[in-house]
């Protein structure tokens, strides 16, 4: 039996959010609300990444499981999952999914006060070969009046209420924040909770490794460019070590729990970076800083970037506070030139 079912006062998820909530005497208890909608979609998520692995395994055929059902592709199911949730929660009025060209507004009876930005399966390419995948979420108040508009999607990343990431690993983690630093929580199976496991994660002022694509090293710019080269042959001091796993969440969860820097920068062939800023390089950026990392497009902090767009690029590079301010360095020594 796992120990939290043991642990007659274990800090379940739900728990911590309701003591973060009687700090707030003006909270209403719709951000709880939202959360647990969020959490079910995780748990459901979770157990369907790690059934479809096996399915696989055990060459389930075609697109029907044992039972005839037709099985979704595990993002369209994801997302299914959250939009639904999220719709039945009676605390949002508007999403933005990865999954979704245009943003989805909630039926007027059912809308509150909340606007989600979430990416529901994040690397999900990767599941085939059993790489772990996550989901993204950042959470905004809605800020129009009456009917919810895509301006309400547009707020920079400043203005985000909770943040956070569901990692499918070896383990179903939940790493969150609500705007008062960055805990985690792991989903315990024996009591389908999510149990509080790394209290207040700080991510380390410098770390030892790297995070990024090398094979688009050829179409790197020059602050880029200089900055790999200095990690790979130091002046002074060792080399730092490569960890490149291309799934976000878990590239990022690494950085955040290990330190050092992740990166997706705009090359030659993606001007604008590949990640989204709405719903992975903002939420990632909040959790960075809400542990006291950075995050930097190389010219400006991601957070303060004003979304155009739904589905806009970004480039990114963030982690230990020391190795972003580094890379920061290199942008402005090319800026003045
Ligand atoms: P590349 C997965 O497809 C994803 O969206 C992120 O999870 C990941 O960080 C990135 O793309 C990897 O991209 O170009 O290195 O394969």
């Amino acid at each position: 039996m796992s120990s939290a079912a043991l642990d007659t006062d274990c800090m379940t998820l739900v728990r911590w959010l309701l003591g973060e909530q009687r700090k707030h005497p003006s909270a209403t208890g719709d951000l709880t609300q939202l959360m647990t909608a969020i959490l079910a979609a995780v748990k459901a998520v979770s157990s369907a990444v790690r059934k479809a692995g096996i399915a696989k395994l055990y060459g389930i055929a075609g697109n029907t499981n044992v039972t005839g059902d037709e099985v979704k592709k595990l993002d369209v199911f994801a997302n299914d999952l959250f939009v639904n949730m999220l719709r039945s929660s009676y605390t949002t009025s508007l999403m933005v999914s990865e999954e979704n060209e245009h943003c989805i507004e909630v039926d007027t009876e059912k809308q509150g006060k909340y606007i989600v930005c979430f990416d529901p399966l994040d690397g999900s390419s990767n599941i085939d070969c059993l790489v772990s995948i996550g989901t993204i979420f950042s959470v905004y108040r809605k800020i129009s009046d009456g009917n919810p508009t895509v301006r309400d999607a547009l707020q920079p990343g400043r203005s985000i209420v909770a943040a956070g990431y569901a990692l499918y690993g070896s383990a179903t983690m939940v790493v969150l924040s609500v705007g008062n630093g960055v805990n985690g929580f792991m989903l315990d199976p024996a009591i389908g909770e999510f149990v509080l496991t790394e209290r207040n994660i700080r991510i380390k002022p410098r770390g030892k490794t790297y995070s990024i694509n090398e094979g688009y090293a050829k179409f790197w710019y020059d602050p880029v460019k200089d900055y790999i080269e200095s990690k790979k042959y130091p002046k002074s001091g060792k080399p730092y070590g490569a960890r490149y796993i291309g799934s976000m969440v878990a590239d990022v969860h690494r950085t955040l729990m290990y330190g050092g820097i992740f990166a997706y920068p705009a090359t030659k062939e993606s001007p604008k970076g590949k990640l989204r800023l709405l719903y992975e390089c903002n939420p990632m950026a909040y959790i960075m800083e809400q542990a006291g990392g950075l995050a930097t497009t190389g010219t400006m902090p991601v957070l303060d970037v004003v979304p155009e767009a739904i589905h806009q690029r970004v480039p990114i590079f963030m982690g230990s506070r020391e190795d972003v301010e580094e890379v920061i360095d290199f942008f402005k020594k090319y800026e003045s030139s």
